[in-house]
């Protein structure tokens, strides 16, 4: 059997050649008639005594190692969330996409019914949507977050700041990796309010919160800015308007870490890079950019030094000093 990775960065499993997985009955030989469905019965109480006297093999069907590590809600590494936000919210979204390409903007109006003129009062329409999302991307860091936090030598930066740091998936990377560093998780009150409630246990006590909308309200000052996944949501006006806060705001010798999917300077990229394009089509009023794209703008907002590293996994980072 081989595994490989799929769309979006998750293993999936392959039959071997032959076409079956160990374990799993033959397939019927191909035949031009159509069969008559197998009728499919519970196990009879004789049979499931056997299995539960630990001869798994008498099963046809059960989770591989990788299911477990990825796909069941207790491991470390699960994506169970990540794989519900696809189906349960993006899925809906992308009824939508001819309109969103005709249109060249999110589809909010026509799954939800709402607008999306306040794009984050679109993503957290409810409560319930907020917290989905926040666990989703979460899933996220317990697959990349350490390479992304390690693609550059950090520990010169000890004041951090994570700005739209969400549930804190990074936050914590950054502290375990940087033993000298705190990171404040700068979010939207009630982002922040659920990621001390449910993500960030009281007793860490080098990952602090601020509440603000990095649009309107100060930035404080910092040796470093996390930016994870916050531009790719948004047009070059406003990443513009963010970026050139945060230069004022910065500490000289400072910098700021940016996190995200690239795409080659060709537009072409990997089948994720085209995926999350999409996406942000459906669902942001952002795209997935090239690191010129992303130098060009960290270079009028007055950062210097720029470095761009590929992590070879989903995301990459870049990393600007002012
Ligand atoms: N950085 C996190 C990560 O990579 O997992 C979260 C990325 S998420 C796509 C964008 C984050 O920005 C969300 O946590 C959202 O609440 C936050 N955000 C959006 N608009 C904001 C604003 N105006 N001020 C502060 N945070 C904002
Ligand atoms: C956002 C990120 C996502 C807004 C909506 C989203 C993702 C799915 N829907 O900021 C995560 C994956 N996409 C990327 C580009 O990382």
């Amino acid at each position: 059997m081989c595994v490989r990775q799929s769309l979006l960065g998750l293993p999936y499993l392959v039959p071997p050649k032959g076409g079956h997985f160990k374990g799993a009955p033959a397939p019927p030989p191909a035949s031009p008639q159509p069969r008559p469905l197998p009728k499919v019965s519970a196990p009879s109480p004789a049979s499931r005594e056997h299995l539960s006297r630990g001869k798994p093999e008498a099963a046809f069907y059960r989770n591989t190692e990788l299911s477990n590590l990825y796909l069941t809600k207790s491991s470390p590494k699960s994506q169970y969330h990540c794989l519900m936000y696809y189906s349960k919210t993006i899925y809906f979204c992308w009824h939508y996409l001819t309109d969103a390409v005709r249109d060249g903007k999110n589809q909010y109006d026509r799954p939800f019914g709402i607008s999306s003129e306040d794009l984050y009062g679109a993503l957290y329409r409810s409560e319930e949507e907020m917290i989905k999302f926040m666990y989703f991307l979460n899933d996220f860091w317990k697959m990349y977050g350490r390479d992304v936090i390690g693609a550059f030598d950090l520990s010169p930066f000890t004041v951090i700041y994570d700005l739209g740091g969400c549930a804190g998936g990074l936050a914590q990377e950054c502290i375990s990796l940087y033993p000298n560093s705190t990171v404040t998780i700068y979010d939207l009150p009630k982002v922040v309010q659920v990621a001390k409630e449910r993500f960030v246990p009281p007793e860490e006590r080098r990952i602090t919160f601020h509440e603000g909308d990095f649009f309107k309200d100060p930035i404080p000052e910092a040796d470093l800015y996390i930016l994870a996944r916050i531009l790719h949501d948004w047009a070059d006006d406003k990443c513009m308007h963010l970026l050139t806060k945060i230069h004022k705001a910065c500490k000289p010798g400072g910098g700021v870490l940016l996190v995200e999917t690239l795409l080659n300077e060709d537009k072409t990229g990997s089948v994720d890079a085209q995926l999350f394009n999409l996406i942000m089509l459906v669902q942001t009023e952002g795209r997935v950019r090239t690191p010129a794209e992303y130098s060009k703008l960290f270079t009028a907002a007055g950062f210097r030094e720029i470095q761009v590293k590929k992590t070879g996994k989903l995301y990459d980072a870049i990393l600007g000093r002012k």
